[in-house]
């Protein structure tokens, strides 16, 4: 609860023009239902798509039902239930639409994205305003396929974010699907995701909450979707709300098949490459959508990366809400579940023989009850351990070598750990009580007990083992570490390959920087003139999901070639030399190939979105080494 009091404030402050809904608020308000974006709204008759649209005042459950609600302005059909996300309109190319807006709130409204798609400019673009009891009519072409998104503010010069509390939920998602449309995309299994974000009027303290949707409910009341082993899974995801949401997906690589603004969508072509990621960071205002085919049954979480955003912030006022410490009632927030059945695609694990090791969760030395110290040691990998444990011992793993990684908690409290970007079996996925098949739910690892997890990675590159139980705290307090997967081991040389792990400090106090490999002042590092090395970062901080990481030479920056993605080598037409920096959501992994090409001190800064200096790593630049070029 701390780190909300003092992160929420800087990440999502907003005036508090808000209130917790309570027995004080009119009762009878409106229930806001949760929009669940299968089908558009309004009539479609001779290319023509009408649909009226009504702003009010209503009452918003994200808990559910049977929690509190909180008093938002929300959009739904005129005459029908208010909606959260608004009413989806969802036309195939050459619709026209035919809008009425109605605004039955008090003020103003200024209503965007109402026009044909793409907009070239801020004329084409230009919002309507409608008088507080107004309506208006606006027509429209839809335009170019992709996926786009109206929404409302209280005046023209408010931006989509930051909106305060009251407005955050005028928004809905516009989908224009290709007139022809051969992969069937327009099919009920194309689901559209709108993420909106709602934050109460108290800057700081206890007294602070905030809620993030998907689609209207915040976790564990999203809906559970659920696909078949072999399907083709199709999601739109629109960030609408306050904040940067890195999301990410569990046990699979999908493809990112568009990314796109309010007025514009960039649809990658067909049989252009491949975009596979684990995690897509979507900023507030944009959207992306993509595919995916799970070739494995089991339970699959599909999330914001942000721990923060998916850690529940507390009750609304009158919640009886007791949280448990299942993983279930402690993650919140944007996150979705989702259920493969079936038969698995893939073949069975190869007959090598199995390594084994033991990662053992420690507690470490320093830490209090309110923050606690923990920390990994790794046993079978020759490494002996010593407080502090920090960083994380870096886990290297053979592609294709069956392992065996026997996860022994010697915490106080339970925890469980999750093979982050890594392709296995849902039941080692890490996610107590949830990750599984049918009744054989993974459980969490109890103080004193462990558990086996069991994989064999199916291709090398840079990955992220971490706690997935109480994320928050537990990360907070150092469970998160490095895994790198390589082709052969005895090659794998820590003088040319960096880990760069950026991880949280274990205090609150000590925001203002970020640990590098476990520590806010790394250590020098000496590089030799002309040859390779290869820097992989890592994002596991709890929040800050938009770091920026710098090579400068001075204030300049170098050149580096970004050769992988969340430990999926880039494909050849985009790797690339390019300007040595990269921003980085939560739970992403970037792979950069750098040669220095002359002699003196450069530094890797990690930096704030605001520019702030988080923490820098010296690396000065020597001649050659005897053995010469790797
Ligand atoms: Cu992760």
């Amino acid at each position: 609860m701390m780190r909300w009091a003092v992160l929420a404030a800087a990440l999502l402050a907003v005036p508090g023009h808000s209130q917790l809904a309570s027995g004080k608020n009119p009762t009878g308000a409106d229930r806001i239902s949760p929009n669940d974006n299968r089908k558009s709204a309004g009539t479609l008759a001779g290319g023509v798509l009408k649909i009226r649209l009504a702003a009010r005042a209503g009452e918003w459950h994200p808990d559910g039902d049977n929690d509190p609600g909180i008093h938002v302005n929300a959009f739904g059909v005129d005459g029908g239930a208010l909606q959260i996300p608004g009413p989806l309109i969802r036309v195939r190319e050459g619709t026209e639409i035919r809008a009425s807006l109605r605004n039955l709130l008090e003020t103003p409204l200024v209503v965007h994205g109402l026009y044909t798609r793409p907009a070239k400019s801020d004329a084409d673009a230009s919002p309507a305003t409608i008088a507080a009891g107004g309506t208006r009519e606006i027509t429209f072409q839809a335009g170019a396929p992709g996926t786009y998104y109206y929404w409302a503010a209280a005046d023209a010069t408010q931006a989509i974010t930051p909106r305060p509390g009251a407005v955050t939920q005028l928004s809905g998602a516009f989908i224009v699907d290709p007139a022809v449309d051969p992969a069937h995309a327009a099919s009920s299994s194309d689901r559209v995701l709108v993420i909106t974000g709602w934050l109460n009027g108290a800057r700081r303290g206890p007294e602070q909450r905030a809620r993030i949707a998907i689609n209207g409910q915040s976790w564990p009341n999203t809906e559970r979707l659920t696909y078949a082993v072999g399907d083709v899974v199709r999601m739109r995801i629109l960030n609408l709300s306050n904040s940067v949401h890195p999301m990410h997906l569990h046990g699979f690589y999908f493809n990112v098949d568009s990314r796109g603004t309010e007025r514009a969508d960039e649809v990658f072509p067909a049989h252009s490459s491949p975009h596979l990621v684990v995690t897509e960071r979507t900023v507030p205002g944009s959207t992306f959508s993509l595919t995916w085919r799970p070739t494995r049954p089991g339970n699959w979480l599909f999330h914001c990366h942000d721990t923060l955003h998916v850690t529940y912030s507390g009750p609304l006022e009158g919640d009886a809400r007791h949280q448990s410490m299942s993983q279930m009632d402690m993650m919140a927030g944007p996150v979705i579940g989702i259920t493969v059945t079936g038969k698995s695609l893939e073949r069975a694990a190869t007959s090598a023989p199995r390594r084994r090791l033991r990662l053992v969760a420690r507690v470490d030395d320093g830490g209090s009850d309110e923050e606690p110290a923990f920390g990994y040691t790794l046993e079978g990998a020759g490494a002996a351990a010593s407080k502090p444990y920090l960083p994380a011992p870096t886990i290297v793993l053979r592609r294709g070598e069956p392992v065996s990684i026997t996860v022994v908690n010697y915490l106080p409290i339970p925890t469980s750990v999750h093979w982050h970007g890594i392709e296995l079996e849902s039941y080692y996925d890490g996610v107590a009580g949830f990750a599984g098949n049918g009744n054989r739910l993974a459980p969490a690892i109890t103080p004193g007990g462990s558990f086996e997890a069991r994989f064999t990675p199916p291709r090398s590159g840079t990955f992220i083992y971490h706690t997935h139980l109480d994320d928050l705290k537990q990360q907070q307090a150092g469970l998160t570490g490095a895994l790198v997967v390589v082709d052969d081991p005895a090659k794998y040389d820590p003088q040319h390959d960096l880990v760069m792990l950026v991880t949280t400090p274990r205090r609150v106090s000590d925001d203002s920087v970020v640990l590098l490999n476990g520590t806010s002042a790394p250590p020098s590092r000496t590089m030799h003139v002309g040859e390779h090395y290869r820097l992989r970062f890592i994002n596991v901080h709890v929040s800050r999901p938009s770091m920026r990481m710098r090579l400068l030479r001075g204030d300049e920056l170098v050149t580096w070639r970004s050769i992988a993605k969340d430990g999926m080598d880039l494909p050849g037409d985009q790797v690339s030399e390019r300007a040595s920096a990269v921003q980085m959501g939560n739970g992403e992994t970037y792979d950069f190939d750098f040669v220095p090409m002359q002699l003196g001190d450069l530094h890797v800064d990690i930096t704030a979105a605001n520019g702030t200096l988080l923490t820098s790593m010296p690396i000065h630049i020597t001649g050659a080494t005897s053995a010469g070029v790797r």
